[in-house]
């Protein structure tokens, strides 16, 4: 029988302005240079019908956003991305980089809406069942040098129009996470000049293709 060797499931977290989307090219060259195939995919998002949650989610409205509402809305999504497209390109075989998972979710409505872990974990329990990523690349900076960075990127989404103290907890629950797993994850520190974090990421990629490839 032929069978495949399930591919990794990788994801990066940071808090804002942390640099994921600028380093997360170089974690995609590094792979494919290594032959690996790879899905480069993000959350909430990653299919046309997440992609639209994705829209609700981020979209600046009057209305206020219900906390519960939020956090169903970002497990909706993950559930229809894992089914349709994170768990189909793992069983055969590719590897895939997401940008955000179920950390974020912990992070920012567990942590900075003051949801608790807890609720988090039991849907995790229901969408996800033991599925975790193999590994998490976790930007970290202080809440005061991302803000300065998010500031000159320019226009808000209804997330990054939050005040500094939310951003204080989704830090301090990121930290929390690491702390408890810390073989899952493997944390840089994003406050170093871009050269520097992408030296630090391509050390910790070299061991992780080495070990699996
Ligand atoms: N969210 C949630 O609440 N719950 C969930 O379960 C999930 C998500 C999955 C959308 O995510 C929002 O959804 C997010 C959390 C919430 N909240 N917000 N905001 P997103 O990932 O799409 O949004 P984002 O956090 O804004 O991600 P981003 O675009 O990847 O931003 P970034 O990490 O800040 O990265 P960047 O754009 O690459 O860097 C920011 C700026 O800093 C940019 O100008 C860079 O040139 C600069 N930069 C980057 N690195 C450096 C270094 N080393 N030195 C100097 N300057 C640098």
């Amino acid at each position: 029988m032929n069978s495949v060797k399930p591919g990794l499931f990788i994801t990066v977290e940071g808090v804002e302005g942390a640099g994921k989307s600028t380093q997360l090219s170089l974690i995609l060259k590094k792979l494919e240079s290594a032959g690996i195939e790879i899905i480069s995919t993000r959350e909430p998002g990653g299919t046309p019908f997440a992609e639209s949650v994705r829209e609700l989610l981020l979209e600046n409205r009057d209305e206020k956003v219900d906390q519960i509402t939020e956090m169903l809305l970002m497990f909706a999504a993950r559930s229809q991305h894992l089914s349709q497209l994170i768990k189909p390109a793992i069983a055969e075989g590719k590897w895939v980089v997401c940008d955000r998972f179920t950390d974020a979710t912990y992070a920012y409505q567990g942590g900075g809406r003051n949801l608790g872990f807890e609720l988090v974990s039991q849907l995790e329990q229901l969408v996800q069942g033991d599925f975790r990523p193999d590994k998490t690349f976790y930007l970290d900076l202080s809440v005061e040098q991302g803000m300065q960075r998010v500031v000159a990127r320019g226009e808000k989404d209804r997330f990054e129009r939050e005040e500094l103290d939310f951003f204080e907890k989704v830090r301090s629950a990121y930290l929390r996470l690491v702390e408890s797993n810390p073989t899952r994850y493997v944390v840089i520190d994003a406050s170093q000049s871009l050269e520097s974090v992408q030296k630090d990421l391509s050390l910790a990629l070299d061991k992780l293709i080495s070990s699996h490839v």
